[in-house]
């Protein structure tokens, strides 16, 4: 579809209920006449209810393809961006989402047994990270925090290449150049950064103008929106017409912390201020995040960039294998959710609408069995890296000083071995 007959997105003036209904004129307040801005940072009761019902409904800006119950609806905006998808392609996105999640519990239970020393589940975030990383093409460059397993797997990265983070054995084994996937970082938002940059460059180098032009993906979650970093990096985007997409995973929960603690607007609303286009899509729906990634991408290739996209979802498990959500959120809040199943919908759309038979589905149990089974030998069998492994890799040509501390420390090794046995 060409771009002109794509609007950018309407703005929109909806706010939460809690939020002030109007903005007042500036003014600097002192004294009692402060009290009113100060009641409105501690909302009542009532009015986080509000809010919090306004965010888990995701509003009417939602970009939507498939309902909870698997039905498909369309959106004159971005029907066409997933014109090509049919059942093959929608089995391929289910099996993904399948075998992804099945990583995800696998690592999880490990973890648990003593075998990673932590996991980050993704559990419910499936649909997201599978239409964002389906969306890109072979140039293209994503910049993940620690979630993104799935956007991994569409990058072509085999799962056993994430053990080594979170055993503590190294810090990925993947090439970023080669597959287009940077490491994960865990310095919240500060990926942000590092996306404009290379962004920057991509333009600054003339990779830029065209539909095969190179794009960036960012991806970080509803908590980063607050960090400094991630201000930045959206002014120096905006400024440089840089071609990133900032794929933001709202998740509802930044560990303990709720949506409602990082913002007063519908985050995909930030955009507006620093003058590029932001778009809400339900990220428990593959087939709409895949659309609306693709959307974004064609932007950013051909000279508009950046794009924010917030896709609306929930983190369905704790926030890493070292907490306990049950100490700060209901289990009402799980159970909605779980009626919102990105698997789940597209199971239910592909055996109603496309007559999906059963083989498929056990033909895919086997397969996602066999993986997991992988996944545990692999894991249960990872050596322990030598002492030399943490001065390799760093430098082209070790200088003399760490050459000299590495000898030590293998000679020292060697010899504690000996003495232990
Ligand atoms: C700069 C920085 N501050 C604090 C932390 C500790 N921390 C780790 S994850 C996290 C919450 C992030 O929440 P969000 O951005 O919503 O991502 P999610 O974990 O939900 O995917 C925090 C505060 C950190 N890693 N880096
Ligand atoms: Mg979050």
């Amino acid at each position: 579809m060409p771009d002109e007959t794509i609007p950018v997105p309407a703005p929109t003036t909806q706010i939460p209920a809690h939020a002030p209904q109007q903005v007042p004129a500036q003014q600097t307040v002192t004294g009692e006449a402060a009290a009113p801005s100060a009641r409105l940072a501690s909302p009542d009761a009532q009015q986080v209810i509000a809010g919090l019902r306004a965010t888990s409904e995701g509003g009417a800006d939602l970009v939507q393809l498939l309902t909870p119950e698997g039905q498909r609806v369309g959106d004159p905006r971005f029907e066409n961006y997933v014109a090509d998808i049919g059942v093959a392609e929608l089995q391929g996105l289910y099996r993904d989402m399948v075998l992804v999640r099945r990583v995800d519990r696998e690592a999880n239970a490990l973890q648990r047994q003593g075998e990673l020393g932590i996991w980050v589940p993704l559990l419910g975030q499936e649909a997201a990270q599978i239409g964002a990383g389906r969306a890109m093409a072979k140039q293209d460059m994503a910049f993940p925090s620690y979630r993104e397993h799935g956007v991994a797997w569409c990058r072509g990265i085999d799962p056993i290449e994430l053990m080594g983070i979170f055993r503590g054995t190294d810090h990925g084994s993947w090439d970023p150049r080669t597959v287009g996937f940077h490491l994960y970082t865990i310095v919240i938002g500060n990926q942000c950064l590092n996306a404009t940059g290379w962004a920057m460059g991509s333009r600054l180098n003339g990779r830029v103008g065209d539909r095969n032009g190179e794009a960036t993906v960012c991806f970080f979650g509803d908590g980063a929106t607050s960090q400094g970093d991630v201000h930045e990096a959206f002014v120096w985007s905006a400024v440089y017409d840089s071609p990133v997409v900032f794929f933001c995973q709202n998740n509802q929960w930044a560990i303990s912390e709720p949506l409602e603690r990082q913002t007063r607007v519908p985050l995909y609303q930030r955009a507006r201020g620093y003058g590029f286009p932001g778009i809400r899509v339900d990220g428990n729906d593959v087939l709409a995040t895949l659309a609306v990634t693709r959307w974004a991408l064609e932007q950013c290739r051909t000279g508009n960039g950046p794009v924010l996209i917030e896709a609306f979802t929930y983190r369905m498990d704790a926030h890493t294998s070292s907490d306990d959500p049950t100490r700060y959120r209901l289990a009402d809040e799980l159970e909605t959710w779980k009626l919102k199943d990105p698997i789940e919908r597209l199971r239910v759309n592909l055996v109603r609408s496309h007559e999906v038979g059963q083989e498929y589905f056990d033909e895919l149990q086997a397969e996602s069995d066999g993986l997991a089974a992988r996944l545990r030998s692999f894991v249960q069998a990872m050596p322990t890296p030598g002492p030399e492994r943490i001065f390799s890799e760093v430098y082209a040509d070790l200088p003399e000083e760490l050459r000299r501390q590495r000898d030590t420390h293998v000679a020292f090794h060697a010899s504690f071995a000996e003495v232990t046995g």
